[in-house]
């Protein structure tokens, strides 16, 4: 199995928790986006939307977006299991991980990112409000589901990590990296340090990624 992944990809931070904990061995591909290289003729054939990430079994078969993969490998790999087993409670996991994967990630791509800049002609101070209020605006929608609801638990669902886990540990790695003062968002913090405390969670962190470059990487 060959994973495409780039150090700094949020999406692909996902998929590396998930490989984590299913404990699933993958041959990674560097992809550098800082270098154009998802937008190469070579990667675009794997995936057409040039994006990352994306995992190609041995027999071929690709598969990308990041939610989508993180299914697969759950109903191929089940232990751990990544969705609760009771309807609702799937729905509820799966909905928290699209307000972040659906809805606040996307308006902090680079792709997003190039047209604010090149062709708004956003200055830094505008694009910088630009990613502080998408990104304050998912973590209050996130704390208001998580805090005082019965379902939460150490995790963002009960007392095992989730895909709703798996998504929000990247958006607050990304408000951390902004200098957002999680104080505000009491239960997304507490779940965010259970979270990062296990070693699946932590090896997957963009700062301790092979391709990370070197003055980045977590000491
Ligand atoms: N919804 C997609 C998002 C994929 C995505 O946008 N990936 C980013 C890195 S996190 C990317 O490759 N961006 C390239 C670009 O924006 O040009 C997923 O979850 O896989």
């Amino acid at each position: 199995m060959k994973f495409f992944s780039f150090w700094r990809s949020l999406a692909s931070f996902r998929v590396r928790i998930a490989l984590n904990l299913k404990n699933v061995p993958a041959d990674v591909v560097f992809v550098d986006i800082d270098a154009n290289a998802h937008r190469d003729p070579e990667y675009r054939r794997i995936n057409p939307q040039m994006a990352l990430p994306a995992l190609v079994e041995d027999d071929g078969t690709t598969l990308f977006q990041s939610l989508a993969i993180l299914e697969y490998l759950d109903e191929k790999y089940p232990t751990p299991p990544l969705l609760p087993a009771e309807p609702a409670g799937r729905a509820r996991v799966r909905a928290l991980a699209l307000m972040v994967a659906c809805e606040g990630h996307p308006l902090l791509t680079p792709r997003v990112r190039r047209y604010l800049d090149h062709e708004l002609n956003l200055r830094d101070t505008q694009q910088a409000a630009w990613r502080r209020h998408w990104i304050v605006e998912t973590l209050a929608a996130l704390e208001g589901h998580l805090a005082d609801n019965k379902d939460t638990g150490k995790f963002c669902h009960g007392d095992a990590p989730t895909l709703a886990d798996i998504c929000m540990v990247g958006h607050v790695t990304v408000a951390l990296n902004q200098q957002v003062n999680l104080a505000t968002y009491p239960t997304v913090k507490r779940i965010f340090e259970t979270a990062m405390a296990l070693p699946e969670f932590a090896k997957a962190h963009p700062l301790a990624q092979p391709d990370t470059p070197e003055a980045m990487r977590a000491k």
